[in-house]
């Protein structure tokens, strides 16, 4: 999809209830490449619209109000190229309006922000100084409106799910120096304004270290923009949008450089459960699932967003690969032999297999497996039929065209005189060579014409008794050879159809595997990057365990050691549970495959021990 011209409403809040606007919905679901969500929170009237607009790399776009009310209202949203990946640049109504007099309503837009986005900034105004934390005295109050898990009620999960933290501190009027030094925004956010106060005690200092320390327990991926203003001109303050940028402050420009392209190449895709991205449509899900639970009064809660997002999604991707198979199956010209029908089998069904690997979420008890596997065997086996019936259609239709002109003779008794048999075996027989030789009759050729062969015999006992140049005891020898062949014939015929029966369970079991393959290989690549992700928290834990000594905190260190620990534990329990569920699979799946595979539990043990 082409950027957007312009940005679009997305969740607007009318009497108290968030709604999404239908027309952006559709908008976003027409995305199909991971996004990047980028988005902006903070007090109103602060410049949020303005930068956003300078991240999109436009001079105007969101609107940007000149009065002392506010502008923004709800969240807007604007979809930009990006890479490979799509970038949506969120704008939220702004936070402490007093003419709104309603936190729960700012704090809800905060919820939805943090929800939302993989990157979240927090734009901020003022002094350099404690107020900036006091502003984000929300983090202390978030464990009331987000929930990671149904069932657990800590906080200490949070770590490992919230966005990526970007401080904007706005109207900088002061140096950045510490003990005549000059420092970083960095070093200034964590020095200064994440250094938890040991010596706190009254109310005020107490919350502010609780503060310092949720933003640095929440967010260990932070990164801190001071911008000076940017103009000195009152006037040109009144119309930034109209302004050329060398009219702006230099140190303004540099700054908003710095940040864009920091933000534009650090920002990641919006993921789920650490592994899965987050596209247009997702979002928008999500997006419903958390303002749905949000407008009945109910926490949003992360994980079940996931489950059912995952749930939702994994059908439709169901429905998808099996219509795929199907297309797919069905541009084949049947009748097709059994080798080009395996391999037309066995192409599509890799390619199915691989695309659904490729885009499914993972799937604890691995269901949407089991009901792919069923319904994929379900389609091979009605295109085997339908392949069966054309080849069978073709075949008879071969033959009946070259038994015409022996039918014609048989009619006319051109057999009933002595020599006619001979001419009749000798006139079969060149019929049998040229169906032979006659090309694409499928998978049933050797049946129809062993059944065709059968019928005829009728007509050639006739011939054969008619035939007064052959002697009795000839008449008797050919008689016994026809029922030899005869018996024969209907031997092969039976032999033919354990063949075929044979050869399905192979093509089934051979998808069996290939399923497996696929799966596990998309499972190891997601454990894999959810092992990095894993290693990357455990690091910025540890690096916070060894803050905390330092700051002679060691309860909290205590505290935090303690969920370092059981973060290890889980992380090893969830890779046994995913080995555990893929095991269970790669042994239901082939309850699916019919009998005669009454060896699939031996078959199964194989496959099971090949994949595991
Ligand atoms: N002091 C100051 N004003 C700014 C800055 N950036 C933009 N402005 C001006 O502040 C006014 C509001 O800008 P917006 O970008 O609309 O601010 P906002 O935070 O989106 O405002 P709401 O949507 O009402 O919450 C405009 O007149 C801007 O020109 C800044 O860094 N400092
Ligand atoms: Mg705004």
């Amino acid at each position: 999809m082409a950027d957007w011209p312009a940005p679009q409403p997305f969740i607007t809040c009318e009497r108290n209830k968030f709604k999404l606007n239908d027309e952006t919905v559709s908008l976003l679901q027409q995305i199909h490449k991971p996004l990047v969500v980028v988005c902006i929170a903070g007090s109103y009237r602060t410049g949020k619209s303005y930068l956003m607009n300078r991240l999109a790399g436009k001079s105007t776009g969101f609107a940007l109000g000149n009065t002392i009310e506010s502008k923004t209202k709800g969240i807007w949203v604007w979809y930009i190229n990006h890479r490979n990946d799509g970038l949506l640049v969120m704008d939220t109504e702004g936070l402490d309006d007093p003419m709104k007099g309603d936190e729960t309503n700012d704090m809800q837009i905060l919820s939805l922000s943090i929800l939302l986005s993989s990157t979240f900034i927090y734009n901020a105004v003022g002094k350099l100084d404690n107020s900036v934390v006091d502003k984000m005295d929300f983090v202390t109050d978030i464990s009331k409106h987000i929930k990671v898990r149904s069932h657990v009620e800590t906080d200490s999960d949070f770590d490992s799910i919230f966005p990526h933290f970007v401080l904007v501190c706005r109207d900088k009027t002061l140096e950045l120096k510490m003990n005549g030094r000059d420092v970083t925004a960095d070093e200034y956010m964590e020095r200064v304004m994440l250094t938890a106060n040991k010596k706190a005690v009254s109310p005020r200092e107490t919350k502010r270290n609780e503060t310092k320390m949720k933003l640095r327990n929440y967010f260990p991926k932070r990164k801190c923009f001071f911008f000076v203003r940017p103009t000195s001109n009152d006037d040109d303050m009144l119309r930034l949008e109209e302004i050329n940028d060398d009219r702006l402050q230099p140190d303004f420009k540099s700054e908003s450089e710095k940040f864009c392209k920091y933000i534009l190449e650090k920002s990641t895709v919006k993921k789920l459960d650490q592994t899965q991205p987050v596209t247009g449509e997702i979002l928008v899900h999500l997006a419903k699932i958390y303002m749905e639970a949000i407008n009945n009064k109910a926490v949003p809660c992360i994980g079940s967003a996931s489950q059912l997002v995952a749930s939702t999604e994994n059908n439709k991707l169901l429905v998808e690969c099996v219509g795929k198979y199907k297309e797919l199956m069905a541009n084949s010209r049947l009748p097709l032999s059994t080798d080009e029908f395996r391999t037309v089998h066995q192409e599509n069904h890799k390619n199915v297999v691989d695309y659904f690997s490729r885009k499914h979420f993972l799937d604890e008890n691995m269901e949407i497996h089991r009901k792919l596997q069923l319904q994929l065997q379900q389609e091979y086996l009605i295109c085997v039929e339908r392949n069966c019936k054309e080849s069978e259609k073709v075949c008879n239709d071969i033959l009946n065209g070259l038994f015409e002109p022996i039918q014609r003779k048989i009619r006319g008794g051109a057999y009933l005189t002595n020599g006619g048999y001979n001419q009749f075996v000798q006139d079969s027989e060149d019929l049998q060579r040229k169906y032979k030789c006659t090309p694409k009759k499928g998978t049933s050729e050797d049946i129809i014409l062993e059944k065709f062969i059968i019928r005829l015999q009728k007509d050639q006992n006739t011939i054969l008794q008619a035939d007064k140049m052959l002697s009795e005891a000839e008449q008797k020898l050919e008689e016994e050879r026809l029922l030899q062949e005869q018996i024969r014939m209907n031997c092969e015929i039976q032999k033919e159809e354990k063949r075929k029966e044979e050869r399905r369970h192979d093509a089934l079991l051979k998808s069996h595997e290939e399923q497996m393959r696929a799966l596990k290989e998309s499972y190891e690549a997601k454990l894999e990057e959810d092992r990095r992700e894993f290693e990357k928290i455990l690091a910025a834990r540890e690096k916070e365990h060894q803050r905390l000594m330092e700051e002679e905190f060691e309860e909290e260190a205590r505290r935090l050691r303690q969920r370092i620990e059981s973060l290890e534990q889980e992380q090893r329990s969830k890779k046994k549970g995913i080995f555990r569920s893929l095991l269970n699979t790669a042994g239901s799946l082939l309850l699916f495959v019919p009998n005669p595979f009454a060896k699939a539990a031996g078959i199964g043990m194989q496959i099971t021990g090949k994949f595991i």
